[in-house]
């Protein structure tokens, strides 16, 4: 597995990371999970200044901790408490996977790059295709410009059609936004991004998923066509890690008809739910 030459410091791309004996395994546990659709803001307040309601492109899944989007997501230094929710551990299909993943930056990041307990210990599972709406299909398959703030290297693996992905450089008021590097993302490649220039002073983001082989993922959302799965692994310190029953009140308001839905099919989500129902019997329903 070699790692192409003219990719600028930092950032490390991986042609053929998985197997094709460990994709049949992760494609076809992945084919076990319900993602669900969250909005951004909690539904129980008006957004915040500035900012509609809206809900995220795609259908997600969490693995670790589940950083849901009304709680803020994690945002250290300062946004660290109550956002990141224990959630199921990684399944077998992906160990072989993760191992890799946790030695191969430890070895290529050092020093300041590399938080002294760095583990790929969460996991953000994105579902690219389109929306089918009365009929109406929606090509919903990108994400826009953002930074994911967990401290540290974040691995991001690839399935199915290929995305076209670009770092870019924070606009200053009333100037273009410059791209400062582009690449595909193929499937079974794995992609590393870390130090202060991929992680803090560009931003990044898929500007659109091609369609060339027809693939569809079976999915277990209603109404959406899956062509590209995206795994991104990244590093939560425990201690910001919080139990669902763990959270106050007015946190478990905001997530809990996300987390019931999740129950649904998912055994170690209806533990949590019975494990806070339990500890608070008097908290009201959602
Ligand atoms: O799908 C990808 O390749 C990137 C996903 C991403 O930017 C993210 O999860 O923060």
């Amino acid at each position: 597995m070699r790692h192409d030459s003219r990719i600028p410091n930092g950032l490390f791309y991986l042609r053929h990371f998985v197997s094709p004996r460990e994709r049949a395994d992760i494609l076809a546990w992945i084919q076990t999970l319900h993602p669900i659709w969250e909005q951004r803001f909690s539904t129980r307040r008006p957004p915040p200044e500035g900012e509609a309601q809206r809900w995220l492109l795609r259908p997600v899944y969490w693995l670790g901790n589940w950083q849901f989007a009304c709680l803020d997501y994690y945002h250290p230094p300062k946004g660290t408490l109550h956002r990141c929710v224990r959630a199921e551990p990684y399944p077998p299909a992906l160990a072989g996977v993760v191992q890799r993943i946790e030695t191969f930056v430890r070895k290529m990041y050092k020093g300041r790059d590399l938080p002294p307990k760095w583990a790929a210990n969460t996991c953000l599972i994105n579902f690219y295709g389109d929306k089918i709406e009365n009929g109406k299909r929606t090509d919903t398959a990108r994400v826009g410009e953002h930074k994911d703030f967990e401290l540290g290297p974040v691995a991001s693996l690839s399935f199915g059609e290929r995305a076209f992905f670009q770092f870019v450089e924070s606009k200053a008021r009333g100037t273009r936004e410059r791209v400062v590097f582009e690449q595909w993302l193929v499937d079974s490649s794995l992609q590393v991004f870390g130090t202060p220039r991929w992680k803090d002073q560009t931003f990044h983001r898929v500007q659109r998923v091609e369609r060339k082989q027809k693939t569809h993922f079976n999915i277990g959302v209603p109404n959406f066509e899956t062509r590209r799965i995206n795994f991104t692994f990244r590093y939560v310190p425990e201690e910001h890690i919080v139990r669902l029953k763990d959270l106050p009140k007015e946190k478990w308001l905001d997530v809990e008809a996300y987390v019931r839905q999740l129950a649904d099919h998912s055994p170690y989500f209806e533990k949590e739910i019975t494990a806070g129902t339990t500890k608070q019997p008097n908290r009201p329903s959602g």
